[in-house]
This record gives C-alpha cells, sequence and structure tokens, in this order.
C-alpha cells in the first residue's frame, strides 16, 4: 500500500489537511475530504471507513430494490446505426459485467417489432382453437390454475453476432453477443394446454400469435409443442417484465428468440405452416447459390469469452481467470476448450457452472499473462458432438449473405497495454 503519506497526514489538524487536499485538487467532492480524510486511501485498513461510524437508510427505502449506484454502468445498450427507430428495434444485454448464468431480468436484452404494449393483465386472453375439440379462451387467472414449471433456459435471437458475417465491427462483446439471456422462465408446458383443448390427430403445426402492434407470429411444429415448449407468465421470480412479454409469452427452449412470441394472444392449431410476414421476408437464411434456407429454428451451439473483451481489459502483467459463455439449443454444453494462439492450441476449460440443457453454461480457465499479444478464442461442443465453427467452415456452408445464426468461433486480440481488439481470424 502506498498510503504511509496519507496516514500521516490525517494526523495533521483537519484544517491543515483541508489545505493540502486544496493544494492537490482533491477539494469538495470526495467523501473522504468530506469526513476530512485526505483521501479515500487513508480510511483503508488498519483504519476503518466513515461509513462504518453512522447509521444508514432504514429498510423500505426502496421498497422494490435495485443494484447499487456503482453498478450504474451495467445496463442494456443499443447500436444506433442498427435501426431505424427505437420501436422496432434491440438493446444488448451488458454480457462483460454478469456473473453465473442468469441474466437478471433488467438487463435482458430487448427486441421489438412494435415496441413494448402496456397490457393489464385483468384484460387480457389467450384464445386456443383451430383443430381442436374444446377451443378455449383463457384468463390470466385461468392460465395459473392448472400446474406451472420453473426451467432455466438461454434466450438468444438469431441475429445475434449478425452484424459480423462479413467481418468484425463490434468493439464490445456487449454488441457482438448480446442479443442473449438465460432466464428462470415459469408456467404452463404446452403439452398441458394442448391435451384440455384435445388436438386433432391431424394437426401438426400451431400458430403463435402476439398482442402487440406487429402481430408478431410464427409456425411451430407441433412436434416441439408436445416436446418442451412453455407457456410462460413469470421470470427469475416474478411475474414477466413488460419487455419480455407480459402477462404471457411463448418459450421454445433452445429455438430463435423470436419464435418466443410475447404478449402471447393467439395459439391457433393446423396442419400446415402459415408463411406470414417473419418467416418468409425475415428468418430465412440467404445462401450462397441464392436459395434460402427456412424455418432454421435452432440456435446451434456457441460461446464466447466474455473477459477479457473490449470491456474488460487486462490492467498488468500476472493471473488471469479467463471466463466466458457457452450455450446450444440442441442441449447441454459438453466442453469447451480457450484458445490463446488464434486456435492453434487449445487448453480445456472448466465448467464454473451448473450445466443445464439449453441454457447458458459458465466456463473459465486460468491464464498468465507475460504482456505479450495474445489472441484469445473459445470452442464449444454439445451434447450431440456438434462442434462450434470455424468463420472458414460457417462461410462454406452459408455464404456471408445471411443475418442469421452466425455462431463461428470468436476472437479477442489482447493488445501489449492491455485493450482488447475484435478480430477475425479464418
Ligand atoms: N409479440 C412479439 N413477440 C416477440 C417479438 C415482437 O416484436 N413481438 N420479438 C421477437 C424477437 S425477434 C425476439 S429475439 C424475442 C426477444 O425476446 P426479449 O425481448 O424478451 O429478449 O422476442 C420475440 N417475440
Ligand atoms: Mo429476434
Amino acid at each position: 500500500m502506498d498510503d504511509k503519506k496519507t496516514n500521516e497526514n490525517k494526523d495533521l489538524p483537519i484544517d491543515r489537511r483541508r489545505f493540502l487536499m486544496g493544494s492537490m485538487g482533491l477539494a469538495g467532492g470526495t467523501l473522504a475530504s468530506q469526513i476530512g480524510f485526505a483521501d479515500d486511501s487513508a480510511f483503508l485498513p488498519p483504519n476503518s471507513p466513515p461509513w462504518t461510524r453512522s447509521l444508514g437508510p432504514g429498510v423500505l427505502t426502496n421498497p422494490y430494490g435495485r443494484p447499487s449506484s456503482f453498478e450504474d454502468h451495467v445496463q442494456r445498450r443499443s447500436v444506433d446505426w442498427l435501426t431505424a427507430d427505437r420501436i422496432a428495434s434491440i438493446s444488448f444485454t451488458p454480457l462483460a459485467d454478469l456473473k453465473g448464468i442468469v441474466t437478471p431480468s433488467g438487463l435482458v436484452f430487448e427486441r421489438y417489432h412494435a415496441g413494448v404494449p402496456d397490457i393489464d393483465p385483468t384484460k387480457h386472453r389467450l384464445m386456443i382453437h383451430g383443430m381442436v375439440e374444446r377451443p378455449i379462451i383463457l384468463t390470466m387467472d385461468d392460465l395459473m390454475r392448472f400446474p406451472s414449471t420453473s426451467e432455466i433456459r438461454f434466450l438468444e435471437c438469431p441475429a445475434n453476432g449478425g452484424m459480423e458475417w462479413r467481418g468484425a465491427q463490434m468493439e464490445g462483446v456487449q454488441f457482438s453477443h448480446g442479443m442473449l439471456a438465460c432466464c428462470e422462465w415459469t408456467g404452463v408446458m404446452l403439452s398441458t394446454l394442448l391435451e384440455e383443448v384435445g388436438v386433432d390427430k391431424k394437426a401438426s403445426w400451431i400458430l403463435a400469435e402476439g398482442a402487440d402492434g406487429s402481430h408478431m407470429s410464427r409456425s411451430i411444429p407441433m412436434d416441439k409443442a408436445l416436446d418442451d415448449a412453455m407457456i410462460v407468465y413469470a421470470q427469475n421470480g416474478e411475474m414477466l417484465r413488460p419487455e419480455q412479454g407480459y402477462p404471457v409469452r411463448l418459450i421454445n427452449p433452445g429455438w430463435e428468440g423470436n419464435t418466443c412470441v410475447k404478449w402471447l394472444r393467439r395459439l391457433e392449431i393446423g396442419d400446415k405452416p402459415w408463411h406470414h410476414r417473419e418467416e418468409t421476408s425475415k428468418y430465412t437464411d440467404l445462401l450462397a447459390d441464392g436459395t434460402s434456407r427456412e424455418f432454421t429454428y435452432v440456435q446451434e451451439c456457441n460461446s464466447v469469452v466474455t473477459s477479457p473483451s473490449p470491456e474488460k481489459p487486462w490492467q498488468r502483467k500476472g493471473k488471469y481467470w479467463v471466463e466466458g459463455l457457452a450455450w446450444s439449443g440442441n442441449g447441454r454444453v459438453r466442453h469447451v476448450d480457450v484458445s490463446f494462439d488464434g486456435g492453434v492450441n487449445w487448453r480445456e476449460a472448466r465448467f464454473s457452472s451448473v450445466v443445464l440443457p439449453k441454457s447458458l453454461t459458465r466456463f473459465g480457465v486460468e491464464f498468465d499473462w507475460d504482456g505479450s499479444p495474445q489472441m484469445i478464442q473459445s470452442r464449444a461442443v454439445d451434447e450431440t458432438g456438434y462442434v462450434q465453427p470455424t468463420y472458414t467452415q460457417l462461410r462454406a456452408a452459408r455464404g456471408t449473405n445471411s443475418v442469421y445464426h452466425k455462431n463461428a468461433i470468436h476472437t479477442w486480440k489482447v493488445n501489449a497495454d492491455g485493450s482488447v481488439s475484435n478480430v477475425q481470424i479464418t
């Protein structure tokens, strides 16, 4: 500690200390100066800080709590040039500052096609109709009488990383990978509701439609509906946030975020896909030969190092905990390797979270930095054996015209000064 000098100052009369601070340009502002310490380090151990000598505000200062004001920099952000306005737009999850695998509700990325509707739950209905024996219109109270279940699952927009098909440009993991979140979702299995209405044996598709101004809709195959699709009304232990679809949304675990229709008002049971706007003009993948893939629902295995990253540069040589997130829409992440030389040599990373299917999984590896430039990558493998592709492999299969489903191995270059840049290695 280099606070010897300031500890000496502590023994000076207060006026003298004030004078010193003034001459050091520290007068006024800081808590230390208000209390009469020469600077912030003067009350570090073995001394005790000023807040140990007074009473703080009591309970219910914030009836609904919020993070410390010292965490104000941790927030969703948007990329202004990406969309024409904030109505049909997206904000990004601050991945570099998150811990564990659950995204706090207030930091989950937002994607709206027509802004957020302000829905009174007592006036909201979920209609289930079409090829069913007993069509129903459910109130929220009706919905909550069905058995509920809670699952931790990731939610990812397939456009995540879509700005980088042709090269690196997003200087931050928030922007390169932040159309991604992971929550505990609570609601009713869609299969339970389908049992209630009695689905026609010839039915094979479901249209899900939202109550927002865009009437966002997607066709969902019956297999998914009967497998693990959920009609959720809660997120991380409380009712859904308006941004996430209050009072009710569809969650198709591991599938494109756009299929997870928010503010869900209607499920129509049919025997073929509807080919609405969001599955024809949007959410298809234009290949190099001019044809398009459609109904590419699954968010395949992907990973990214979140620290270091442009937001988390290295300050000095020595030991670091290099960590990141991996996920797969096909199940559990089985293995993550990290490279420090752009993919020549790989080291096995350790999982530092619980490993759940279709969930974010946290990994880390220790690294002793000698101050030389590094090319850091992570490569995830899921339980199906699928290996996250290189850019060369992905572009060979998909060309560069796509927006969606870019899950190539990502590279952060750590420069000699510890700053981190986004680069691509093919
Ligand atoms: N009704 C409705 N549902 C919607 C959308 C929308 O605009 N309207 N956006 C979709 C898209 S494109 C994505 S990626 C996810 C984003 O979910 P989030 O805003 O909770 O992160 O919601 C999907 N559900
Ligand atoms: Mo999306």
